[in-house]
């Protein structure tokens, strides 16, 4: 029987029948909530596990404090939730490699991760959630800031979101381009990922597998085009979305503390990890929730020839030979 089931049981019968004693606290109109009334480093019952699980899908972050607890008690913790998935490039611990560990300080500056983005969203698959610890953290600097890309997608206009239905959009591990040489070993070793991760296409507006909200799955760090649209179109187009990540009504801002845990929804939220305390130490540790199926399209895939349509005197690209110009290998 499901709260609001007419006739059944009203939410506060249902909330009286919540064993897991969680104190939930909301932070933020849209998004953000604490929660409290559990302790991380010991199993959690099933009734805890449903009741954060269904926390970190409407808050769509979620943080707990003064959770003190060893990488293996994090590990588990978030084991309960899904199994695990092993980053390809981030830095991870010599022996649990599904355990990414940041250690920032004067002598390692951050990498890449001061800039909007949904983990990983690179992967046909991206993960379900993210959920990262302060180990050592400043006393100020280094907040991290979140964003929901569902009330920035309720925030459009019709017009706007219509515009938007049932297109694609190409995701690239592009940033971490830049942690290969030009050497001929990493040349070789950058191919291994591009044939491991060529680019993936997710839909521009994808309905959450839980929740069924709408929302918008594109952000700077990895989407690179929209399909089927004109380079500066689809340009336009992705800047003026990715700049709602920016609008403060969508956002919370996260203080860290020691032993403060935040677990974010990778599927609705998107994240920017604020460099402003190099050369401070920052230490943390993640763990990242292997994703359980590829976004659903919010919308039926619109045909390509509706997404380009062009009104231009010469024909689009679909329909020209263009010119004699063909891909060549430098060698030829
Ligand atoms: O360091 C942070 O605050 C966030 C880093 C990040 O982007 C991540 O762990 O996914
Ligand atoms: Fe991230």
């Amino acid at each position: 029987m499901l709260p609001g089931e007419p006739g059944k049981m009203s939410l506060a019968e249902a909330q009286s029948t919540d064993k897991s004693q969680l104190k939930i606290q909301q932070t933020g109109t849209h998004i953000g909530a604490t929660v409290g009334g559990v302790d991380l480093s010991q199993p959690l019952s099933a009734d805890q596990v449903r009741a954060i699980d269904s926390a970190f899908v409407e808050h769509e972050v979620i943080v707990f404090r003064d959770q003190e607890m060893t990488s293996d008690q994090f590990m588990q913790f978030g084991r309960q939730f899904g199994e695990l998935s092993i980053h390809p490039f981030s830095p991870a611990d010599e022996d649990a490699p599904e355990l990414i560990v940041f250690k920032n300080d004067e002598t390692n500056p951050p990498f890449s991760t001061d800039c909007w983005h949904s983990d990983e969203t690179f992967r046909a698959v991206p993960p379900k959630g993210t959920m990262l610890r302060a180990m050592d953290v400043p006393v100020f600097g280094g907040d991290t800031m979140f964003v929901s890309m569902t009330s920035a997608y309720e925030g459009l206009s019709d017009k706007m979101q219509h515009l938007i239905s049932g297109l694609e959009a190409f995701h690239d591990f592009k940033p971490f381009r830049k942690l290969f040489n030009q050497d001929k070993k990493s040349i070789e070793s950058l191919r291994y990922f591009e044939d491991k991760y060529p680019p993936v296409l997710h839909p521009v507006v994808s309905e959450h597998p839980v929740s069924k909200k709408k929302t918008i799955f594109v952000n700077p760090q990895f989407t690179i085009q929209i399909k089927d649209m004109e380079e500066a179109e689809s340009r336009n187009l992705l800047n003026q979305l990715f700049d709602l990540a920016k609008v403060p009504e969508y956002q919370y801002r996260h203080h860290w503390e020691n032993n403060t845990l935040a677990f974010w929804d990778n599927r609705s939220t998107q994240h920017y990890a604020i460099h402003d305390y190099f050369p401070k130490r920052r230490y943390m540790e993640r763990v990242t929730l292997r994703g359980e199926s590829k976004p659903t399209a919010a919308f039926p895939p619109a045909k390509p020839e509706v997404v380009r349509n062009r009104k231009s005197i010469v024909p689009d690209d679909a329909k020209v030979k263009h010119g004699g110009h063909a891909p060549k290998r430098p060698t030829d």
